[in-house]
């Protein structure tokens, strides 16, 4: 893990130990056969709840110094899963720099609109010309960010741009279903079609470099193969 930046070795240390990042067989949402798999759902004891937070808030304080990112007001997680994400991040990003980010908002959507007392569908802070950074779990095809730009929008905020634990690297399924085609990024469509950075905290190279000396020849060998068969090529 030596040539990952130390809170990235941390947060995947912290993802292999929790049982977050998993190795198996698995059935992704675009019904690939997956070797591995990431479920931010299972950050849910402090100590890791703690990890995963402290890992958004330095990939977003870096890309931020960096100017790769620009200002934001509000901090936004898609329900269900990017709720707690962005919640704990919001509050680890005050921790880490009370003058940039001490009045920073958090906010989340409901999956149905609420239609008695305050009514809407969304909960903390109003998006109404705000300028508004998703925090989600991961980008494989990117499907769920797609939809997430448009609640945001329609609820009149400015996506500011998107961050994710992991970016899967994984090509776009090719129209006529054949994988073996060289096919474009999911998040170089995102990027192109809403000019948004987009940061990731591990990427799936990330995870094979950091996997090494952690988990067995067996899991390092199959995931190096889907990657070799689904990375994109860009
Ligand atoms: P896209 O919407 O296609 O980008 O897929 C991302 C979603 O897939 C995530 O928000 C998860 O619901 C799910 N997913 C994971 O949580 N972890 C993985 O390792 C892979 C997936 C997936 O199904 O591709």
């Amino acid at each position: 893990m030596t040539s990952l930046p130390a809170y990235k070795a941390d947060f995947l240390r912290a993802a292999l130990s929790g049982g977050v990042l998993k190795f198996g067989s698995f059935e992704l949402k675009s019904k690939r056969i997956s070797p591995y798999f990431f479920n931010a759902g299972d950050f849910y004891r402090a100590d890791l709840l703690e990890a995963i937070a402290t890992a958004y808030a330095e990939a977003i304080a870096e890309a931020h110094r960096a100017g790769a990112l620009g200002d934001f007001d509000v901090v936004f997680g898609p329900a269900y899963k990017g709720i707690p994400l962005a919640t704990a991040a919001t509050i680890r990003l005050g921790q880490l720099d009370a003058a940039a980010y001490g009045s920073t908002c958090y906010s989340f959507d409901r999956k149905e609109a609420k239609d008695h007392g305050e009514g809407g569908s969304i909960v903390g802070a109003p998006l109404r010309g705000k300028r508004v950074l998703i925090v989600d779990d991961v980008i494989t095809a990117g499907t769920a960010k797609r939809e997430a730009i448009a609640k945001i929008e329609k609820e009149g905020g400015i996506v500011a741009g998107i961050v994710v634990a992991l970016d899967r690297m994984e090509k776009l399924p090719s129209p006529d279903g054949d994988d073996s085609k060289p096919m474009p990024s999911a998040i170089g469509e995102l990027r192109k079609q809403y000019n948004l950075p987009i940061i990731a905290i591990l990427t799936l190279d990330d995870i094979i470099e950091g996997m090494k000396g952690l988990a067995s020849e067996e899991d390092i060998r199959r995931t190096e193969e889907y990657r070799a068969k689904y990375k994109a090529s860009d």
